[in-house]
């Protein structure tokens, strides 16, 4: 019997065992149980001489089920490694035919086969270390004896597939097959049973030699570009045992490290964050099949920084793009920018100079709305002023046609009152995009009252389209994640005052994990941009509540961050290391002199207490509100735009392994000393009384 997930059929002797498990064909329980039965009634089959695996659909096999990792397994289980000792036992030829993605699991699948013959746009690879884990089925012997270990480490440790003809290249497989793939599969039989060719088991390669300090050098490289991360130190001690100790000892220590790892809070952050990105995309009122439209061509308002890096997001994914602004010398510096960017990319060897031409020709400058023609979608990104934004919504609604989506890349403006300036607020909605535009994978795809369901879905897979993660969101100052590191910073210049210095603060959230803490961050962004916004606020400020004033008197003396060679640090021209400043410290120590506080050491605890809980706690509200659908996308939020350590899944799963009560007993405490700012959201009290997790959260 095989299982509806793999289909079992014969041509000419050969047995076709061919995945069916859509979309991906990863490996479930139903698909091993189908290998193996199929593998069992080949071998017993005298008239069977040949084995071929294939995957039906999009591809070869994506690995194992990561939906089933932690759940029991039925005790009459067929584990992947199973299949892999079984594949080495079997006496008749195998060979993986591959197409589409080979994965994790899926490529070990492929490597304990006797040949492999792939497509040239096949994608081979070892992706775990992406997930918080290592290959864990016979990957880390066997990719190093077909490849060599330094290539199969860099698979392993960045995680990255390779294509076909690399592969080929490499030896990973032994043939390319151009055009029908079963077909070809069935002709490499063929020849290998006339050939009578001996059995290739990649096991029984001799084991690669390298250099007696090779893995030593190799770790020390890993480290520096690993942060925080223990997966890829695994793969490479497996790697390490692969060649120094027996196959058996070899296959018995991947075995129990991967399943170690499984457990280990970084691949449970991972996995989350996995799903967390997927999920992102569904939206319970706009469903799957809601009609989208076809996004042939944009055009962006405004060739500033955020406006160029937009042109570029479209330009980079093929998309033709108008890139509009009021003046020529703005166009001109606009297209210097994105130029240089380009070029940049060119010298570090990740783009071709053709590429880089083919893009800069997508590109088309204009100036004044005369040349925008007709755009499936108009990003706005000009000055963040609400009169300024109306009048260009008023003005594109005139020009555009009447399908046009127009969208605004506001961060702080009410895009509702941005809609009210057009006939059409049911085609407009907010993107959201974060500096650098073109490198940054969030996309906050901000829906207004009136934005109509179609439009939300194309927005949505355009993000995807545009190699973007995109979240739904809805309308408040901030939205999610800017309103979310509000009491973040607010806090970090509290702790300055009170007693930490900058340094001290950052020191704290690096050690966290974030690449740098709010200080350098801001330096980094530039600290007049928030001194304007404050400026213009001050009028309405609520006269209650504390205000710390030490970054505006940094940007009175002109102190702006890294572009001015101070702000809250110092820097050395050239040179972006952020040097603590004795004139800032002097400044803090006034400030705080004039408050009448009283500066005491601040311990690292309480510095990642009073920064992250009020993250959780707005979180909480955010989600009350409905502002965010689910905590998983505030996570996806805060690791694709805020830096957030990977490994820790984001600020809502973190809390989740905190538990809700532990951070709401802190929030009361700080509470009682801070005040308002700290009041516990209601959401955050209700989980904590009732032993809740976020992830669980829905709104009735
Ligand atoms: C492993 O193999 C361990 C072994 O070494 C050892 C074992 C002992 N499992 O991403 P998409 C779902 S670890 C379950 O939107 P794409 C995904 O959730 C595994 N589900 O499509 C989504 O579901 P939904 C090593 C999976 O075309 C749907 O498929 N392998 C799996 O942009 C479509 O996915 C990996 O880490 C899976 N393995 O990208 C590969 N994979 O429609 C992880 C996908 O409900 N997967 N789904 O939202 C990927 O990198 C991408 O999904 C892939 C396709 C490139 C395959």
């Amino acid at each position: 019997m095989t299982s509806p997930a793999v289909a079992y059929a014969t041509r000419d002797g050969v047995a076709l065992l061919a995945l069916a498990n859509p979309p991906v064909n990863a490996l479930s329980q139903a698909v091993c149980r189908g290998i193996i039965d199929g593998l069992e009634r080949a071998l017993a089959d005298p008239a069977v001489r040949a084995l071929v695996v294939i995957g039906r659909g999009r591809g070869f096999c994506a690995g194992a089920d990561i939906s089933e990792f932690g759940k029991p397994r039925p005790p009459d289980a067929v584990h992947l490694r199973h299949i892999i000792a079984a594949f080495d036992r079997a006496s008749k030829p195998l060979i993986a035919a591959i197409h589409g993605n080979a994965l994790g699991g899926g490529l070990e699948l492929a490597l304990a086969c006797h040949w492999r013959l792939a497509a040239p746009d096949a994608r081979m690879g070892l992706p775990e270390v992406k997930i918080g884990l290592l290959a864990g089925a016979g990957g880390t012997l066997r990719l190093p004896r077909l490849i060599g270990v330094e290539p199969a480490l860099r698979m392993m440790t960045s995680g990255e597939p390779i294509d076909g003809r690399q592969a080929a290249k490499q030896g990973l497989v032994d043939e390319l097959a151009e055009g029908d793939l079963e077909a070809a599969a069935l002709a490499f039989a063929g020849r290998v049973l006339a050939e009578d060719r001996a059995l290739r088991r990649t096991r029984d390669l001799p084991a690669p030699a390298v250099a007696p300090d090779f893995f030593e050098t190799y770790r020390a490289a890993l480290k520096k570009s690993t942060r925080g991360f223990m997966a890829p130190f695994l793969s490479v001690a497996c790697v390490e045992a692969g060649v120094t100790r027996s196959v058996e000892e070899a296959t018995a220590n991947e075995g129990a490290t991967f399943d170690r790892q499984l457990g280990a809070p970084e691949a449970k952050a991972l996995i989350h964050s996995f799903f967390a990105e997927r999920k992102a995309a569904a939206i319970p009122d706009v469903p799957a099949d809601t009609p989208t439209h076809k996004i042939g061509r944009a055009a962006v308002i405004g060739a500033g920084t955020m406006g160029g890096g937009i042109a570029m997001c479209f330009a980079n994914a093929g998309i033709p793009v108008t890139l509009v602004d009021s003046a020529q010398d703005a166009i001109d510096r606009g297209l210097r920018t994105i130029a240089g960017n380009y070029a940049r990319t060119v010298e570090r060897g990740r783009l071709s100079r053709s590429e880089m031409d083919a893009r800069l020709a997508l590109i088309t400058p204009a100036v004044g709305y005369g040349a925008l023609g007709s755009p499936d979608i108009v990003i706005e990104a000009v000055f963040e002023e609400m009169p300024i934004k109306q009048q260009v919504f008023a003005e594109l609604d005139r020009v555009c046609p009447p399908s046009t989506i127009l969208a605004t890349n506001t961060s702080t403006l009410d895009v509702d009152a941005i809609a009210g300036a057009t006939r059409r607020p049911a085609q407009v909605i907010g993107t959201h995009f974060f500096s650098p535009a073109n490198v940054m994978r969030l996309l906050e795809v901000v829906r207004g009252k009136a934005t109509a369901k179609d439009v939300i879905a194309t927005t949505m897979k355009l993000a995807r389209d545009i190699r973007k993660v995109g979240v739904l969101v809805g309308v408040c100052e901030g939205f999610v994640g800017n309103r979310m590191l509000r009491g973040y910073l607010r806090e970090a210049d509290f702790l300055v005052e009170e007693g930490a210095l900058p340094q001290e603060v950052d020191a704290a959230i690096a050690a966290f994990g974030f690449p740098m803490g709010p200080f350098a961050m801001a330096d980094l962004a530039g600290l007049d941009v928030g001194w304007r916004i404050r400026k213009g606020k001050a009028a309405t400020r609520p006269n209650h509540l504390r205000y710390s004033t030490i970054a505006d008197r940094l940007c009175e003396q002109g102190r702006f961050g890294q572009k001015t060679g101070a702000g809250w640090y110092r820097y050395e021209k050239g040179d972006r290391t952020p040097r603590p400043d004795p004139d800032v410290e002097a400044l803090i120590v006034a400030t705080s002199a004039e408050l009448g506080i009283e500066r005491r050491p601040i311990a690292e605890a309480e510095i990642l207490e009073r920064c992250l809980y009020p993250l959780i706690n707005e979180a909480a509200r955010i989600l009350e509100e409905g502002m965010a659908l689910r905590a998983s996308d505030v996570d996806v939020i805060w690791l694709n735009g805020y830096g957030f350590p990977a490994w820790r899944g984001g600020p809502m799963h973190y809390a989740d392994t905190l538990g809700a009560k532990v951070i709401y007993d802190a929030v009361r405490r700080y509470e009682a000393v801070h005040g308002e700012p700290w009041r516990p959201a209601p959401l955050l009290e209700r989980l904590a009384t009732e032993g809740g997790r976020f992830a669980d959260f829905a709104r009735e």
